[in-house]
């Protein structure tokens, strides 16, 4: 495999710390050790997450167009576009950011606080439409492209979640040979990682990283789109994609992507019943907090497998925490009263 070709502009502070998460651990029963990697740590860019490691391949490739505007797109509480205004503020570029309706939402601030303030202080022209939820390419995306262009500008595109960008999946290829790094440093092996998937390029990246020494299918993606199958079909077209760009010699199979259904419930951006009982026992045990869209499903997910017998006991479940406390913000009804 060979990352090493592609050039990385640094977003990040490095590699993410590993913790042990003693408490959660002990509360679920203490027969699974589980650890969180907090890639929402990352970086000191507007909060940083998930996205930071993605775009800071897409980076040399935006600078080498010559391009004067980042544009992307994602929901009105997307964590994506504020690390796209991030990224713009940084290298010195301007920023539209399309924000999709992709939530019903019920919080009188949803469209003012968390993510979008944060994106729109940072200068980004953040412009919200009323399409609903759909993690393809999108018309809105393409006509803001094209707004730059008629007003002279040099548009860079970067699609939602910065995915099927075609260096979409590098930054998760990284975080697999950290990973690997970090558990000799640690003497400790991980038998699972777990992963909140919607638009697939974390997962397919990871899926491609893990496939090199034949634990793709140890990576659990937990969706959180509610549109698994176009999920799916997504995570499988970057896998393809990454493992000939770093040129991991075969293709990754069906059985090495793993994804599970069944947490999504009732709907993208909605938490259920147990997304906020998930939540709350995150921050009551370790003070690690979870957000109602991403990360609060993938830690539900967690929870009822261990739960649930999934992992053997004695295993070492790794939670990728890919940031996304911002949208906390836009839910300050629903956790009122904690
Ligand atoms: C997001 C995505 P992928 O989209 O790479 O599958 O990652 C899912 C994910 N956790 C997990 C957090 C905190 C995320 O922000 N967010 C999107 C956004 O617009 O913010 C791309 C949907």
């Amino acid at each position: 495999m060979n990352l090493e070709k592609f050039e990385r502009y640094p977003l990040t502070f490095g590699p993410t710390p590993i913790e042990h998460l003693p408490r959660l651990t002990e509360t679920l029963g203490g027969k699974v050790q589980i650890y969180a990697k907090r890639d929402d740590c990352n970086s000191g860019l507007a909060m940083g997450g998930n996205k930071l490691r993605k775009l800071e391949y897409i980076v040399p490739d935006a600078i080498a167009s010559n391009a004067d505007t980042l544009v992307s797109i994602g929901g009105v509480q997307s964590n994506h576009t504020r690390m796209v205004a991030a990224t713009a503020a940084k290298i010195g570029m301007k920023c539209v950011v399309v924000q999709e309706s992709w939530v019903p939402h019920e919080d009188a601030v949803y469209d003012r606080v968390g993510n979008i303030l944060l994106t729109r202080l940072m200068g980004a022209d953040s412009r919200i439409v009323e399409d609903g939820f759909d993690i393809g390419i999108r018309k809105s995306w393409e006509e803001a492209i094209q707004s730059v262009k008629d007003a002279g500008g040099k548009p860079y595109g970067i699609p939602a979640g910065a995915s099927v960008h075609k260096y979409g999946g590098l930054g998760y290829v990284g975080f697999a040979e950290e990973v690997r790094a970090q558990e000799a440093e640690m003497d400790t092996k991980f038998d699972y990682i777990i992963v909140c998937v919607v638009t697939g390029s974390t997962q397919a990246g990871m899926i491609v990283g893990f496939a090199a020494d034949g634990r793709a299918d140890k990576v659990i993606g937990i969706d959180a789109s509610g549109t698994p199958g176009q999920t799916r079909d997504q995570v499988r077209e970057i896998a393809d994609n990454t493992a000939d760009l770093v040129e991991l010699g075969r293709k990754v199979r069906d059985d090495e992507i793993v994804i599970l259904e069944q947490y999504a419930y009732p709907a993208y951006g909605v938490p259920s019943t147990e997304t906020n009982e998930a939540i709350r026992l995150a921050a009551r045990t370790e003070a690690m907090i979870t957000d109602p869209v991403y990360e609060g499903k993938s830690m539900q997910g967690m929870i009822d497998l261990v739960k649930k017998g999934y992992f053997p006991d004695g295993s070492n479940v790794l939670y990728a925490h890919l940031g996304g406390a911002p949208a906390l913000n836009g839910y300050a009804y629903t956790y009122r009263n904690g």
